[in-house]
């Protein structure tokens, strides 16, 4: 056991899961395996060009106040893309976990305290206007790890 302190306040301690994002070659098989196999239904789409994706949230649980968790069905739009990197690699499967925090900029600060290599010096912008950061998956026991600050 680390005799390093448990991080809280006034560190920005992320809450909640926001979303499991898994990687798929065609977005509309896979949003059809989720609906007929668990009756999931897809809550919002768009392509996200900077991070080279076609992408479909699928809400699992919880209300429209940035409380929920959802599904995010990743596919790429361009082979130089990170999920499209993954994809050639690995196949389909699970590719992050999105952690959802108030403040996505105090959280990530405190987290690269802790010496955690965060990928974005500065939030881009995530499904829904949502602001996010990606944390290094050599540095997080080998997860691809995103925080995310809901737009709402
Ligand atoms: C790569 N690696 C992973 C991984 N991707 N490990 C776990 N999970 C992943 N998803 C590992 C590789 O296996 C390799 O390990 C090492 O990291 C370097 O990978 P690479 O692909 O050769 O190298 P890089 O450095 O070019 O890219 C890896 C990196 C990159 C994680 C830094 O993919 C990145 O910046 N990702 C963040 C952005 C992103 O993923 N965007 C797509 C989702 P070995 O052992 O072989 O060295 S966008 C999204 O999700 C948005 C829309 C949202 O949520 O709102």
């Amino acid at each position: 056991m680390s005799d390093a302190p448990v991080p809280t306040g006034p560190f920005s301690v992320p809450t909640r899961l926001d979303h499991v994002g898994i990687a798929c070659h065609d977005l509309g098989a896979s949003i059809e395996f989720y609906r007929r196999t668990y009756g999931f239904e897809v809550e919002h789409e768009e392509v996200n060009e900077e991070q080279g994706v076609r992408e479909a949230m699928l809400r699992v649980n919880g209300t429209d106040d940035g409380g929920a968790t959802y599904l995010q069905l990743l596919e790429p739009t361009r082979e130089d893309s990170p999920v499209a990197k993954f994809l050639a690699r690995n196949g389909e499967g699970v590719h992050h976990l999105a952690f959802g925090t108030d403040d996505v900029a105090a959280s990530a600060a405190g987290i690269a305290d802790r010496g955690v290599r965060v990928l974005d010096a500065e939030p881009r912008t995530g499904t829904a206007g949502s602001k996010i950061v990606f944390l290094h998956p050599k540095d997080c026991g080998g997860v691809l790890t995103e925080l995310v600050q809901s737009s709402h």
